[in-house]
């Protein structure tokens, strides 16, 4: 998979006028990125955070993320791409910022976020290519401006690299499930958080009542018919990336509350 070198991210960054960071609201802790951040401050720029997929949390919860971020300094939004809420007030609130016209905005932050889908919506129609899983077809490859109204720019990225940290994190960031060679500790892991901040995430992905993250693979893997040919034992390796697709996917569901920061 490819992904935006820091060198590419930074020059992109120096020329536009304005930067987006794309955070997924289910977990801004692990999909802010303090490298980008310092970036666009070392160059000077309006940075303004917009922590999208709002729709997968309640209101309250995006509402006291929104705060907790703007106590640290930052301009924040949230949005969801998908529904379309609040990508109007994001679009008045570039132009407010930016004062001048023409200008650029340049859309960054880890893969997966939405990046694509918020210019989109920003757009009104398609023109970045998007995609639910990292890795799969869609994925941003390189950097492209779009169009959003004359005069406004925004610059789609790759998602940041290096996806760095342990299980499950890398994950979260948007390591695409293909280039694990092993999947399965990093699902026990996500399964295992999952359960943590959702009781009743696996239950309602699979229907699957079982705690143990492990055993959940297994039971998952017999229940789609998956097997090894010679052994007959349950393909957990299949399992366990259908769990990271479908956590990418928000089939598996959970988020870390407020809360857990202060
Ligand atoms: N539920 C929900 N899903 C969203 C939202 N925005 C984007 N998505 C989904 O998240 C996935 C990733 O969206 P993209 O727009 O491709 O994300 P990206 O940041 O451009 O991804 P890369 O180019 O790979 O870095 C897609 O399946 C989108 O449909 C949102 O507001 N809510
Ligand atoms: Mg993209």
């Amino acid at each position: 998979m490819e992904l935006a070198s820091w060198r590419l991210l930074a020059r992109t960054i120096k020329n536009a006028d304005v930067v987006v960071e794309v955070v997924d609201i289910r977990d801004p802790i692990h999909t802010r990125s303090r490298r980008l951040e310092q970036m666009a401050r070392a160059l000077d720029k309006d940075l303004v955070i917009v922590l999208n997929k709002a729709d997968l949390v309640p209101r309250m919860v995006a509402d006291k993320w929104a705060r907790i971020i703007e106590g640290q300094g930052y301009d924040v939004l949230y949005v969801s791409a998908r529904h379309r809420l609040g990508t109007r007030v994001l679009r008045g609130y570039i132009k407010h910022i930016a004062r001048i016209k023409p200008f650029s905005v340049a859309v960054v932050g880890y893969p997966k976020t939405g990046k694509s889908s918020i210019i989109n919506a920003l757009r009104g129609r398609k023109g970045a290519s998007t995609s639910p899983i990292p890795g799969s077809p869609g994925y941003t490859k390189s950097i492209q401006l779009l169009k959003i109204e004359p005069g406004f720019y925004m610059i789609d990225t790759p998602g940041v690299i290096p996806v760095e940290g342990g299980w499950p994190e890398a994950i979260i960031r948007g390591r695409s499930p293909e280039e694990l060679v092993d999947p399965v500790p990093p699902a026990v892991a996500l399964l295992e958080r999952a359960l943590h901040y959702n009781p009743r995430a696996v239950e309602k992905a699979y229907g699957i009542k079982e705690r143990d993250p492990y055993r959940i693979l297994e039971l998952l893997a017999e229940k789609r018919g998956w097997w090894y040919k010679k052994t007959k034992e349950p393909l957990i390796e299949e399992a366990a990336r259908t769990v990271i697709r479908d956590y990418h996917k928000a089939k598996l569901l959970f988020y870390v509350p407020p809360e857990e920061y202060l």
